[in-house]
């Protein structure tokens, strides 16, 4: 019995000594397997049409920094398009340096750009370059009104009136939470809708933004596009975007699009 007792301990003792560490390290090879396929691979980035020349540059404001007043003040145009706009466009230059992105057009970037982008850099800088050259091209001195046309047409067909898609278009503003964008775009679908985004992202952000589209409207959220004006007011400021949108040049980009 003894005996029996003795070769009993040392089976134990083997099955402790030598197997268990071997099922632990099998659990733990699945764990490390576990995280390495949360990482996702490195995408294959296609190759644009064309390269671009030069570095970006930052495009001028098409209209005296004071033109939008009363809705838009002259201080907070200055300091939004000279200050930060121009950092969007210095830290797109400065993050494409040496990455694969160092040639492309700003549209090329925005469509490849993945969230396997470590810091961010790009991703925010290239959206905050596009973003802000849309925005400067979306307002316009005497402007608002009502949009013309085909537009106005599919804007009546898509939200019901032009009152109720100002109604959805300002709730999405008003419903971004922190810093970013409120959009009309038109889908691949070719059909109308509205979406919002956070940070610098933006529709054309294939393979980021939750809705992708064609932009055609779009509306800076960001504390530094009204503070100084509305404070923490961000409705009053909505209200005063639609007295300065360029509904010429959305109806135009609305065709474009419709193509
Ligand atoms: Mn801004």
């Amino acid at each position: 019995m003894q005996k029996r007792t003795f070769l009993k301990s040392g089976l134990l003792l083997t099955l402790s000594g030598v197997v268990m560490p071997l099922i632990n390290a099998c659990k733990s090879a699945a764990k490390t397997a576990e995280v390495k396929s949360a990482v996702p691979a490195t995408p294959v980035i296609p190759p644009p049409k064309m390269l671009r020349a030069g570095p970006f540059t930052l495009p001028a404001l098409g209209y005296d920094v004071a033109a939008l007043e009363p809705h838009i003040d002259k201080m907070t145009m200055e300091i939004h398009h000279d200050r930060h706009h121009n950092a969007y466009i210095t830290n797109l230059n400065d993050g494409v340096k040496g990455t694969v992105f160092a040639d492309y057009e700003l549209d090329d970037i925005l469509s490849r750009i993945t969230a396997v982008d470590a810091d961010k850099k790009i991703r925010n800088n290239a959206g905050g370059h596009w973003n802000h050259t849309f925005f400067w091209k979306t307002l316009s001195p005497g402007a608002g009104g009502l949009p013309q046309g085909a537009l106005a047409t599919d804007i009546d067909a898509s939200f019901g009136s032009f009152d109720k898609f100002k109604e959805q278009f300002s709730n999405a503003a008003k419903g971004v939470f922190g810093s970013g964008w409120a959009w009309l775009c038109i889908g691949s679908d070719k059909k109308l809708f509205i979406s919002s985004t956070p940070n610098q992202d933006n529709p054309l952000m294939l393979q980021i933004a939750k809705q992708t589209g064609t932009p055609i409207l779009g509306l800076d959220v960001w504390e530094h596009a009204y503070y100084l004006k509305y404070q923490n007011k961000r409705p009053d400021y909505i209200t005063a975007f639609f007295n300065v949108i360029n509904w010429k040049e959305v109806g135009m980009r609305y065709n474009n699009s419709k193509m």
